[in-house]
């Protein structure tokens, strides 16, 4: 999908007036995305309403203008805008969880536009910049924004950071491009502040976060071959630590970290007694079909599925799953 933003210019440069949004429980990019758009359409010239289904999270919540980020169901029954840009939405229930959430946004506004980088976006806007090769929606957004004539500034720099690292793993990601290296060295060239943000970003976390992850570790128990490895956290480990489900977005990575480890899961209590099962695995191996057995799904190396059974249980069973598809066992 090649990347085509002269339509969108055009309609841009139509507005007087431009509410920005981008999906529901937003991430780096979203926000970092958002806010660029916000400060370079203010630069030129037009008044900025960004809007979000959900709060910014704690993490993006020091990125410059994150504050004036409303929540959509603050928006005034009367409020109307020229044009409605939405960004990094792969597709309309994405912005508030239904169809009708877009429409009714939709509603308020006399044209819509917007900017994507998912190659399955149905381009369901009357104009679509959508590069599906882009690793992050950062990047067309900064194509854009040197279009629009306006210079990169420090605070432009940190908002297109956020969405450029993030969504690239930190520049790690396969699908990182030479462009995503090339937009981050203007970023710097134009005064990011690359330590605070990389902190901010990467690094700062919560006592309880720590705490939990300590619990997770503690509970790391590896098959004799070493190559399957699986944590477990209660109830009882939650309540005590303050940690709640979603420090655990990286915690069965830790346990893919170990040299040896082939696949690994993190077992989690829920409040009604269930167990969340986290899968991860390394290339060639895959936990899609551990996940799909038990009503889940994912991807062939990242997966997740909810078990009825008692946490140690549960535990025992997906050591003996993980084994099946990558032990030693599994080869003879
Ligand atoms: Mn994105």
């Amino acid at each position: 999908m090649a990347r085509t933003l002269e339509p969108l210019l055009e309609a841009i440069r139509a507005a007087r007036t431009v509410l920005v949004c981008a999906h529901l429980n937003p991430d780096g990019d979203a926000i970092g995305s958002t806010l660029a758009l916000c400060h370079a359409l203010t630069a030129a010239g037009k008044r900025v309403t960004a809007v979000n289904r959900d709060p910014v999270p704690l993490s993006l919540s020091g990125l410059p203008g994150a504050e004036q980020i409303r929540r959509i169901d603050s928006l005034g029954e009367d409020e109307r805008f020229d044009l409605l840009l939405l960004t990094d939405v792969s597709d309309a229930r994405r912005v508030t969880g239904s169809e009708a959430g877009f429409e009714a946004l939709r509603a308020r506004c006399g044209h819509c536009a917007q900017i994507d980088h998912h190659g399955t976006n149905p381009l369901f806007c009357e104009v679509n910049a959508v590069d599906g090769e882009a690793p992050a929606v950062c990047l067309p957004v900064r194509e854009l924004i040197a279009r629009l004539g306006v210079p990169l500034t420090p605070d432009l720099a940190a908002c297109l950071y956020a969405g450029l690292s993030t969504d690239t793993g930190n520049f790690a990601y396969g699908s990182t491009t030479p462009e995503a290296f090339r937009v981050a060295a203007e970023l710097v060239e134009a005064g990011l502040d690359l330590a605070k943000w990389h902190r901010a970003l990467f690094v700062e976390t919560s006592l309880a976060a720590v705490r939990l992850e300590s619990r997770a570790l503690n509970s790391l128990t590896l098959s004799d071959d070493g190559r399957a490895a699986v944590m477990r956290l209660s109830r009882q480990d939650f309540a005590e630590t303050g940690g709640l489900p979603e420090h655990c977005d990286n915690l069965a990575n830790r346990a893919l970290a170990i040299r040896g480890v082939r696949c690994a899961a993190l077992c989690r209590e829920e409040a009604d007694g269930s167990v969340k099962l986290s899968l991860r695995a390394l290339p060639p191996f895959r936990v899609d079909a551990i996940a799909q057995r038990h009503g889940g799904g994912g991807h062939a190396q990242a997966a997740g599925a909810t078990v009825h059974v008692g946490l140690e249980e549960a535990a025992g069973a997906v050591m003996g799953e993980l084994l099946a598809q990558c032990g030693v066992r599994s080869e003879e």
